[in-house]
């Protein structure tokens, strides 16, 4: 397995970004609902992106698209756990969870998830606590609000001081609860709780994050962002996200969440020929 020692902060920024490839098993996500219920179906597909490249498989089974609906955590987990399972029996690669909810984040550490991705930054009950008892990498993402409602009236003093502060508390409260700052990843959340005009200002200035000496991880991949600059719908959205993804590497990101594997590895490769040329 690639180990997860790849994610270290001193990871030069001029290598290349590790590729996480997202597996939604929710029935109604916002770009591929509904498509991976299926164990099996979810397999090929998985196979099919580590064979284009895909460094890490993000499972997640919890929709945080805006308005969606909540789901229950027995119905979170038997979305997922049994989907982490047949990863790991089948496949070299590390898996990282994409939830908030304590519970299904220590289902899937028993089933010995490598990594947990939380939207909510472990700001629900209990997550702190099931972190700290493992020693996995954990990504902290910024939200503003919830997702029912975040994308109605986003509103920062300043978006990148604002979401910096908000590093600094959650980096802070994991530190209090036992969690070693060097198993923390941040990410700016682009899309949850952001106009379109914060959500690239993020991305142009995405180095600033570099302050902490964290790895960044970033996902744009058919987001609304996308699609307002193009007028496009999410099917529509590829060249606009590889577009994108690209410019957060160059803009010093160290993971992009992506749905389009081969074409992110494809665009990366140029942006590398060009680096060590
Ligand atoms: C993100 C995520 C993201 C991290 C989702 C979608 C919505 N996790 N989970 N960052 N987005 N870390 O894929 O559009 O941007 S779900």
């Amino acid at each position: 397995m690639k180990p997860l020692a790849l994610l270290a902060p001193n990871r030069s920024n001029k290598s290349s970004p590790l590729i996480m490839a997202i597996m939604n098993v929710t029935p109604d996500s916002f770009s591929d609902g509904g498509k991976y219920i299926h164990i099996d179906t979810a397999l090929h597909q998985i196979e099919k992106m580590i064979s284009q490249g895909a460094d890490i498989i993000d499972i997640g089974g919890e929709s945080t698209r805006p308005g969606a609906n909540l789901v229950s955590a027995t119905e979170e987990m038997q979305r997922v756990i049994p989907l982490i399972k047949a990863i790991k029996q089948r496949f070299n690669i590390p898996v990282s969870i994409d939830t908030s909810k304590a519970s299904v984040m220590a289902a899937a550490i028993d089933a010995e998830v490598d990594m947990i991705n939380d939207v909510r930054a472990l700001q629900n009950e209990g997550a702190l606590a099931v972190v700290a008892q493992a020693a996995l990498p954990i990504c902290l993402m910024h939200m503003q609000g919830v997702p029912q409602s975040m994308q109605n009236n986003p509103h920062y003093n300043d978006v990148i001081t604002d979401i910096i502060d908000f590093f600094k508390q959650r980096i802070a409260a994991c530190s209090l609860a036992g969690i070693a700052t060097e198993r923390l990843l941040i990410d700016p959340g682009f899309g949850f709780g952001k106009t379109v005009q914060q959500n690239f200002r993020l991305l142009a200035q995405l180095a600033e994050f570099q302050s902490f000496k964290l790895p960044i991880l970033v996902g744009l991949s058919r987001k609304s962002m996308i699609g307002k600059v193009l007028n496009c719908e999410v099917e529509q959205r590829l060249v606009g996200s590889v577009s994108a993804a690209l410019l957060a590497a160059q803009n010093g990101a160290n993971i992009l969440r992506v749905h389009d594997v081969k074409a992110t590895v494809e665009a990366l490769k140029i942006l590398n020929a060009m680096i060590t040329a």
